[in-house]
């Protein structure tokens, strides 16, 4: 009798909290940010630089507490963006391929080679195909606050050097994301085969897959060569941006003078990770190269016969991603 009549006081003590704290939404609060990598890759320092400068100004009102690996979705990246909907996780720095399964607008930037340059990434998230993207993640109860960088995806493989889509022809490849992937490397002949960055890992070093892709800051960080990726195609075939983002149910707690705050500390972290990540490109290449990576570049002929092959995607994938968008993004690219 005593102890349901305390645990009834204590319940009826933490609702009121809870209540207290939405009320009051300018006390001290803490948001979870999730992020796939981690601080020793420039995607996690986007996260942690968010962290500082909010921690910085915001006199301890405010704390970003960074969750690394994808462990608020244990490991199942592609779940990130359904959790941070439905509140699960407060915000997120997380990347367009791994928020592709529910934003299909953000299949845009995994279309094979249709953004070519830095350049040409500038131009879409920076005009209006980049504000019809951030549109179409508010529409799904998430708010977009600022893009980051993690970078443009090359492919690497144990067996032999890639230098046309012939070279790729049976070749099975680690990806992951949207259905889009297995159509782009089903195009190119190679035998994809979709998982999480947790299971990539392992399935590189038993040799379960051949091959994978990603930035040279993933493959110079995680050290790929070590798992027998001794070849290395530049042929820069998608960038992939990293974008802030927050709950709507949480933003809208929030005051106005907080909501700027994340906005702008979110930019400036952005900018400063983007800037970071493809001043280093060259760094990581040549790093990369002594130890010993066979480093395969494409000549214009080359490159046009991986355009070619991949044709196909980009006339299925337009439509659903669609039309309008790719056109916008499109006049952004020939403008640039
Ligand atoms: O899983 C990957 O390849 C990674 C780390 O680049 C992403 O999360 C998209």
């Amino acid at each position: 009798m005593t102890l349901t009549r305390s645990m009834g006081r204590l319940t009826v003590g933490l609702v009121g909290a809870a209540l207290l704290s939405a009320a009051f939404s300018a006390q001290a609060r803490e948001l979870s940010v999730s992020t796939v990598l981690s601080e020793a890759f420039p995607w996690g320092q986007a996260a942690e630089k968010w962290a500082e400068l909010v921690e910085e100004r915001s006199d301890g009102e405010l704390t970003l507490r960074v969750y690394p690996n994808s462990q608020l979705v244990s490991g199942d990246q592609t779940r990130e963006f359904s959790a941070m909907r439905s509140g699960l996780i407060d915000a997120a720095v997380g990347s367009t391929i791994n928020w592709s399964p529910q934003v299909p607008e953000l299949n845009l930037f995994s279309l094979p080679f249709f953004i070519p340059d830095e350049a040409a990434v500038d131009a879409v998230t920076g005009g209006e195909a980049g504000e019809m993207v951030f549109e179409a993640i508010e529409s799904r109860g998430v708010i977009p606050l600022a893009w980051g960088e993690n970078g443009f995806r090359q492919v690497s493989n144990s067996r032999g050097p890639i230098a046309a889509p012939d070279d790729l022809d049976g070749l099975k490849i680690r990806v992951v994301g949207s259905p889009l992937f297995q159509d782009t490397f089903n195009a190119l002949g190679a035998d994809p085969t979709q998982m999480s960055w947790t299971d990539a890992q392992p399935a590189l070093t038993t040799g379960a897959v051949d091959g994978q892709e990603n930035p040279l800051s993933v493959f110079d960080v995680a050290r790929i060569d070590q798992v027998g990726q001794q070849h290395l195609t530049l042929w820069n075939y998608m960038n992939d941006p990293l974008i802030f983002a927050v709950n709507q149910q949480v933003w809208q707690t929030l005051s106005e003078e907080q909501q700027t705050l994340l906005r702008e500390t979110a930019l400036e972290a952005g900018e400063w990770e983007t800037a970071m990540t493809r001043e280093q490109e060259s760094e990581r290449l040549a790093a990369i190269q002594e130890r010993g990576v066979t480093v395969t570049e494409l000549t214009d002929e080359q490159y046009q016969t991986f355009v070619d092959a991949t044709q196909s995607v980009y006339e299925k994938w337009a439509p659903r991603i669609g039309e309008s968008l790719v056109e916008a993004a499109q006049t952004a690219i020939d403008g640039r």
